[in-house]
């Protein structure tokens, strides 16, 4: 049988409304997730377990958000070959960029597919994740491609609401 959970992983609940985007796009694409807080810095223990353990407990693809000095993704991935899609949250300090700078910037050998900062990264991350889940389901593939056609279609569309 086809293993097709995600899991959405947020370094603090501050996170929730960034990666909400998130929850509501895979909803959107009827893909099944769970969502989990677990701080890097507060709670070392049980991001390592998480990672032991996320391809025995059916995961497919693991979104993780954090923000600041965002070492979550980069170590839940230093603990499992589940692919991690990280989604830099936008700080109040400095905006996010200390976010991506942080994620993006894995030394070679443990990748992590970085997303835009904030809302538009926490929206694509769910996307990405149906990329990679349509390699092995026709279904969220369709699904991904109808999306894809309702947004060119509303692109298409916003011309005519353009003022004098
Ligand atoms: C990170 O620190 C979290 O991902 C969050 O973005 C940031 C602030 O966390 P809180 O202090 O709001 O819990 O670990």
């Amino acid at each position: 049988m086809t293993i097709l959970k995600v899991a959405i992983v947020m370094g603090s609940s501050s996170d929730w409304p960034t990666m909400k985007l998130t929850a509501k796009q895979l909803d959107d694409l009827a893909i099944p997730y769970e969502k989990h807080v677990i701080s890097a810095h507060r709670m070392p223990d049980a991001l390592a377990n998480f990672g032991k353990t996320a391809q025995a407990n059916r995961i497919s693809v693991i979104i993780a958000g954090a923000g600041g000095a965002a070492h979550l993704p980069g170590m839940l991935a230093a603990n499992t070959t589940v692919p991690v899609i990280g989604v830099p949250v936008k700080t109040r300090t400095l905006n996010g960029v200390d976010s991506l700078l942080s994620i993006v910037q894995m030394p070679g050998g443990v990748p992590v597919a970085t997303m835009a900062i904030g809302d538009a990264g926490a929206t694509n991350a769910a996307l990405f994740a149906a990329s990679i889940l349509g390699v092995s389901d026709p279904e969220i593939t369709k699904r991904l491609s109808e999306f894809r056609q309702a947004q060119t279609k509303k692109a298409e569309e916003s011309e005519a609401m353009l003022d004098d």
